[in-house]
């Protein structure tokens, strides 16, 4: 095919300062590589960068181009943000003004055979969302934060670039999808589609799948399309199909029906069937263009039943609304988790990084992903690991925390986002859900100007959601469910989803932005939570590289900067005070508050998972970091596990046993999420602070049905004095066919800090094992809470953390490491931490 690139490297100016820009790539890149900023991720040097989104960049560079008689010329650019100018020899050659677009451009009147020049002006986005404010109506307000670019919700770019509650204000601009030219004689493509429909045939699984391409053509022509379909073991299959061609716009479709195929599956499915990946299908159709040759569209696709489920209905004695994914006939219950845009710099992201945070993710028993509505549709890598891991996507719309404007000119801006954006995205098995917006309805309460026009605000509100994007996907993709916002109560409800817990989706922030104690996660009965959250502070390494050894102090002002969650370091102090005896110095501080994080979150998702099928998702705030600071991810900006990271591993085992001793009750419940019944073999010992048994252990023998949940013991225990002992409890589980599960669970009853806990003498043994692993043998002298393993490297990864360990048995843990490693290495490198050595 005729296609010539344009990436590589470009010459970028504000016409002061200079340097050269690799495209793709965003312009905060090429000023940092050129040393014209400092590392905005260091100190307070973003105060020093906020000019760069306050001036207008020109990207220019020369390319030589070969005229073909009968051909025209397209200019591809994808994802270019946001407002931009494209000329070719000094003409205009087209405009953009949406970062969430692929534009093309027929620039064949403007460019010439031989050497061409072409310059992209990116006008600031600040600038720019300034003057569409003055060109306003009415004020359409936004969330402001520390650090913050007003305006950001004018504008169709990535809302947290303008600064949010865990990141900086880094308004970028660049090209990140690429640039390119195809030449062509005939046409090009525009876009595939791809719709089933599946019928039992005697005993079979058919299903049949329609493919259509959409060709723009220049000409009126016959032509031959062929569509392949192949995967999963199965011979190609094909199609040709002939048709005129009109000129713009064509639609042609094949079928193809199969029998039997392998659908698609989540990641506890994956797991039940000993896989840990989907095999997808591969889709192609190609044509031969006169002048370009043949030219090929290829998607990955699968066959799948995956859906989400909402309906009225009567649970727990309240009338409510039920939200939850079902696949394959079976209900799935979410094991979630909020994806931010993984970095402040787009040019940083590369497939390795989303690999490894979306492995960890898939890694730690997590099946599902919310992509939230203030960062990006996603790169295409990013969906396809979805597929392949078995994650469920739940995918907002790009708007978040703001009142949106619904002029003609926005609107029309969003419906051209709608029409590229779904299409691309409804290929991939992985989506679940579509989702209007992130907080966009209760934000009407946020603001003075939408509170004292509420109508007003309201009306547009339904225009842009219920009416510009719920109806693209009830146009583009009518089978999948559109939800009007997260939270939200369902269609046509308009509950306080912050606190109203019977209906839909609830974001629940009681704990941490209203500062309740996490036993306030135990007062709802949600039926399915899209965020929660609770900070930490990353590990000690990366605070020293932003901050520097002297402000290793959480009231320095550098650790306060980077900190956006208003107040934020004095709940996480707090509630040491709540829960913990006050830890000593920095190191003890940020492990205590991955500590804390960890149960924070565990509290809640133990009741949470104890309550299916009345609640069916719990969907922790958030993954990843787009920056180093302080946040609620579960994992580093360097991808790192924090602590909470490996209690997920635990608490979203797929079969798991909470523990709960709630006014001098115990409670014990088993979860079990896999496709067959599960035998469990449970002690639950009752011991004091020197590791004694204070009674005989309960022991019981249980066995749960395939995707069940239930309370298998329940007691008084109110005699017991709630500040002397604690309850351990472990079990082993084997499934029908063999797979084997074994868990521990660690329950106070009276607050850490009340507990005379020993401390605990720990020694660690490491045994070299194949493929750079290693065993790390742990012995306590005394009951040893939180044990904690550090090997102060990104990379470094344990297959559990965070453990108990009792006198007289040995804890194992392995660590995976990197190639040529030795023991040695890893001893000297390794740390371990427990509660008791965090104070006097
Ligand atoms: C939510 C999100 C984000 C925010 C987070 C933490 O409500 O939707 O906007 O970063 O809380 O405050």
């Amino acid at each position: 095919m005729n296609r010539l690139s344009l990436n590589g490297s470009w010459m970028l100016s504000d016409g002061k300062n200079k340097c050269t820009a690799e495209i793709p790539g965003d312009f905060h890149t090429a000023l940092l590589n050129a040393g014209i900023i400092q590392d905005p991720f260091l100190g307070f040097n973003e105060q020093e960068t906020l000019w760069v989104g306050k001036n207008d960049w020109t990207i220019k560079r020369a390319f030589e181009y070969k005229k073909i008689s009968g051909t025209s010329a397209f200019l591809e650019i994808k994802e270019a943000d946001t407002f931009f100018t494209v000329r070719i020899n000094g003409f205009e050659a087209g405009k953009g003004r949406n970062q969430f677009l692929r534009y093309r451009f027929d620039v064949s009147e403007f460019i010439k055979d031989g050497e061409n020049e072409i310059s992209i002006t990116f006008e600031s986005a600040e600038k720019k969302s300034g003057e569409i404010n003055g060109s306003l109506p009415y004020p359409v307000p936004t969330m402001k934060y520390d650090v913050y670019s007003p305006n950001r919700n004018l504008a169709r770019k990535c809302q947290c670039h303008g600064g949010w509650d865990w990141g900086p204000c880094l308004m970028v601009s660049g090209i990140y999808g690429g640039i390119h030219i195809d030449t062509v004689a005939d046409g090009l493509f525009d876009r595939t589609d791809t719709a089933f429909t599946r019928e039992n045939s005697g005993g079979n699984d058919l299903w049949t799948l329609k493919a259509t391409v959409y060709y723009s053509a220049v000409c009126e022509k016959s032509k031959e399309f062929i569509f392949g379909l192949s995967g999963n073991g199965a011979e190609c299959m094909r199609k040709t199909e002939t048709v005129i061609l009109k000129k713009g716009m064509n639609a042609v479709s094949t079928e193809f029906t199969v029998s039997n195929p392998v659908l698609w599956k989540t990641a506890g499915e994956l797991r039940d069937e000993n896989r840990s990946a989907n095999e997808l299908y591969l889709l192609s159709v190609s044509e031969t263009d006169s002048a370009s040759g043949v030219m090929t569209e290829e998607h990955r696709i699968a066959f799948s039943a995956l859906r989400a489920v909402s309906h009225k209905d009567n649970s727990g004695g309240k009338e409510g609304r039920c939200l939850y994914f079902e696949n394959n006939g079976r209900m799935i219950f979410s094991k979630g988790t909020n994806w931010i845009p993984a970095d402040s710099f787009p040019s940083r992201m590369t497939e390795e990084r989303y690999r490894n945070l979306l492995e960890s993710a898939a890694e730690a028993n997590f099946n599902t992903v919310r992509v939230w509505g203030g960062g990006i549709y996603e790169s295409e890598i990013f969906y396809e690991l979805c597929d392949r891991l078995g994650l469920i996507v739940w995918q907002d719309f790009m708007f978040a925390c703001s009142m949106y404007p619904v002029t003609d000119d926005f609107l029309s801006n969003v419906r051209d986002e709608l029409d590229y954006q779904i299409p691309r995205l409804k290929l991939h098995p992985c989506i679940g859900i579509w989702c209007g917006n992130n907080e966009n309805y209760g934000a009407i309460n946020w603001f003075r100007e939408s509170r004292e026009n509420r109508d007003r605000y309201l009306v547009d509100y339904d225009r842009l959601y219920h009416g510009t994007v719920g109806e693209a996907v009830r146009r583009l993709d009518p089978d999948r469910l559109f939800w009007p916002s997260s939270p939200s109560s369902g269609p046509d409800d308009f509950a306080d989803n912050w606190h109203t817990d019977n209906m839909g989706d609830m974001h629940y922030w009681s704990v941490w932005h209203e500062k309740k104690s996490f036993d306030a996660y135990l007062s709802i009965r949600p039926r399915f939570v899209s965020e929660f959250g609770y900070e930490s502070f990353p590990s000690v390494e990366a605070c020293r590289e932003f901050a520097g050894e002297e402000e290793l102090n959480f009231t320095s002002p550098v650790m306060e900067y980077h900190q956006r969650s208003p107040g934020g370091n004095s709940i996480i102090l707090e509630n040491f005070s709540r829960y913990f005896r006050f830890p000593e110095g920095f190191e003890n501080m940020v492990y205590l508050s991955q500590v804390q994080q960890a149960v924070a979150i565990k509290t809640a998702v133990d009741w949470w998972r104890s309550l299916r099928p009345h609640c069916m998702g719990a969907v922790i705030w958030q993954l990843n970091d787009v920056w180093p600071g302080a946040s609620w991810s579960s994992l580093e900006y360097s991808g790192k596990w924090k602590l909470l990271h490996y209690a997920a591993k635990e608490f979203f085992g797929d079969v798991y046993m909470p523990v709960f001793i709630r006014d001098g009750e115990l409670r014990c419940v088993m979860c079990n999420d896999t496709d067959e019944s599960v035998d469990a073999d449970i002690t639950i010992h009752f011991l004091d602070f020197s590791g004694n048994a204070l009674r005989t252990p309960i022991v019981r023998h249980v066995r749960t049905a395939a995707d069940r949940t239930q309370e298998f013991h329940s007691e008084s225990i109110s005699g017991m004095k709630s500040d002397s002992f604690f309850i351990f409890a472990e079990y082993t589980a084997v499934s029908g066919s063999g797979r084997k599960f074994s868990g521990e669970q660690t329950v106070f009853e009276d607050l850490y800090k009340k507990c005379a806990l020993i401390r605990p003498e720990i020694t660690a043994g490491i045994t070299e094992l194949p493929d750079n692993k290693f065993e790390i043998s742990l012995e306590a002298s005394a009951p040893a809470f939180f044990v904690s393993l550090d090997s102060h490297e990104p990379e470094g990864r344990f297959d559990r953390n965070m453990i108990t360990l009792l006198p007289g048995k040995t804890g194992k843990i392995i660590f995976s490491g990197k190639p040529g490693m030795s023991a040695g290495d890893l001893q000297k490198r390794l740390t371990i931490k427990n509660l008791r050595d965090t104070y006097r």
